[in-house]
């Protein structure tokens, strides 16, 4: 059987003021069809509102999947990560927070690959110990690029160069194009993860687990990327690969 690659959800709140309780439980369109694409079987992992209980289904959940994908989203609360919040912090969602931090935590514990985008490398980072800049342009004077890219989100805008002999190098060469749509980045790295990909401004644009493959995560969003620059599928295939992998050594 292919393997199963779970996807984070999101919730849209406060959609329809008609049914205040009628939020949708979701995940991007463009990675579902990614990890069909790659050859993955996509299922979606709802969070609950009582986060008393996200350790518990957390724990539960990751006997579902063989692999798991952490998909762009709201800002990361900067209380997970010990800060106040400036005033440029954007929304943010505690019960999604909550519950990707435990998720994340079980994945790793259960040897099972995991693949970040965006808000994904943001609030992996965080629950392996990292840090993240709640804001770019605020927080970061050398950031001189356009992060949060003005041009329709699928269009090429920045630079991404790679360190040689990293997974992401191996998949997408030296130096490439990415789309930008982020106003957050990670600052301080976790332990156990490595900076494998950065933007010219010194950005940090990819990181990897230093003991293993088991996590890949980047701040681009090649889910938006591969229908027309199709190498950016790769690590899609990449997670469906290391998922195949590990469902094999279980
Ligand atoms: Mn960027």
């Amino acid at each position: 059987m292919k393997p199963i690659i779970a996807l984070s959800s999101d919730e849209i709140i406060n959609v329809d003021p008609q049914k205040p309780d009628d939020y949708p439980v979701y995940a991007p369109h463009d990675v579902k069809e990614g990890v069909l694409a790659a050859g993955g079987i996509p299922i979606i992992l709802p969070f609950p509102d009582d986060s008393t209980q996200a350790d518990a289904l957390a724990r539960a959940m990751v006997h579902t999947f063989d692999g798991l994908i952490l998909p762009g989203g709201p800002d990361v609360n900067p209380i997970r990560y010990g800060e106040e919040p400036i005033p440029e912090v954007g929304m943010t969602l505690d019960q999604k927070d909550v519950f990707e931090l435990a998720l994340i935590k079980a994945t790793v514990a259960a040897h099972k690959p995991i693949f970040g985008i965006c808000r994904g490398i943001q609030i992996a980072n965080v629950a392996l110990g990292g840090t993240v800049y709640q804001d770019l342009a605020a927080q970061d004077p050398d950031c001189k690029i356009q992060h949060a890219q003005a041009t329709r989100g699928h269009w090429l805008t920045h630079h991404v160069d790679t360190v040689p002999g990293s997974r992401v190098n191996a998949l997408l060469g030296d130096r490439f194009l990415v789309n930008s749509r982020h106003h957050e980045a990670v600052r301080a790295v976790a332990p156990g993860l490595r900076v494998t990909a950065t933007a010219p401004d010194g950005v940090i644009e990819a990181l990897e687990s230093t003991a293993d493959d088991g996590v890949l995560l980047v701040q681009w969003h090649p889910e938006n990327l591969w229908y027309k620059h199709p190498e950016h599928l790769r690590l899609f295939t990449d997670l469906v690969e290391r998922a195949q992998r590990a469902k094999a050594e279980t």
